[in-house]
């Protein structure tokens, strides 16, 4: 499996491209960016304790607890995630590959030091660690390298699965992306889940309009 924000989207979680998208009120750019937060750290932070305060608000949906449940009955299955959200953790999946971290992450930018910080609010913003340094979300920003180890297993498991779903996710960003075309050249079937058509619906042996939290039930049911 490989998610995006689309798959939260039914939780009421903005995606980044839709309709009132996160990136619609504001360009990744101006804040997804380690340039962004040297310049205007407090900024930085007022987005992402928006996203967190709305995030703490909402449940998984039927989405998530249909890949949940299809974890439980497949002995290999790897589920990877561009999202950030940790709804899927939340819906009981418990082998989650986060290639871009996580909102729930927090690491200094001085001593390292990396913790899960999941209060809401932040006593204050931005947030200083122990050691009088700036704490940063740990999530990957554009220009930035995805964590070793979690994009090592996401290139073992489409490199080795027999299928791959591709579940809301508009098939932007790279190197994210590049985990499609390489199933593909594995031989996997490539089945898409989404809305609408995206750069590599072309590449999918089959593309299943609708939405992720009707069509995933019914898949496993
Ligand atoms: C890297 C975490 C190199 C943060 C995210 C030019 C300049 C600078 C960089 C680049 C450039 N050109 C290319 C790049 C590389 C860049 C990139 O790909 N840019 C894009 C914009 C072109 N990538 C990077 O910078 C990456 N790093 O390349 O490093 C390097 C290497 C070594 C050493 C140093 C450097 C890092 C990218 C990670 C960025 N972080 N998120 C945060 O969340 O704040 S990206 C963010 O957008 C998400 O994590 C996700 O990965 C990504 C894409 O979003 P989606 O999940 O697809 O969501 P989206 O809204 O786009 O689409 C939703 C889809 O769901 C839609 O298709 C919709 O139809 C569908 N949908 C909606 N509702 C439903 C649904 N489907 C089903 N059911 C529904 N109900
Ligand atoms: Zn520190």
């Amino acid at each position: 499996m490989l998610t995006g924000a689309g798959i939260s989207a039914e939780s009421g979680v903005p995606t980044f491209r839709g309709p009132g998208g996160l990136w619609k009120s504001f360009k990744s750019e101006d804040l997804a960016t380690p340039g962004a937060f040297a310049r205007d750290p407090k900024l930085v932070w007022e987005w992402y304790e928006w996203r967190r305060t709305l995030l703490a608000k909402v449940e998984p949906n039927a989405g998530h607890r249909a890949l949940a449940s299809l974890e439980d009955s497949s002995p290999d299955f790897s589920l990877v995630t561009q999202n950030v959200d940790g709804l899927h953790e939340r819906s009981g999946s418990r082998r989650v590959t986060s290639i871009h971290g996580s909102i729930w992450r927090v690491r200094c930018t001085g001593c390292g030091a990396e913790s899960t910080d999941d209060r809401v609010p932040l006593p204050k913003l931005p947030p200083l660690c122990g050691c009088g340094a700036l704490v940063r979300p740990g999530v990957v920003w554009f220009g930035e390298p995805l964590p070793r180890k979690a994009w090592a297993e996401a290139e073992r498991a489409v490199s080795n699965c027999d299928l791959l779903l591709v579940i809301g996710t508009s098939a932007q960003v790279y190197p994210a992306a590049s985990l499609i075309p390489m199933a593909a050249q594995a031989g996997a079937r490539v089945i898409e889940i989404n809305l609408e058509e995206t750069p590599l619906s072309g590449i999918t042996s089959l593309s299943l309009r609708g939405k992720a939290g009707d069509i995933l039930p019914q898949l496993i049911s």
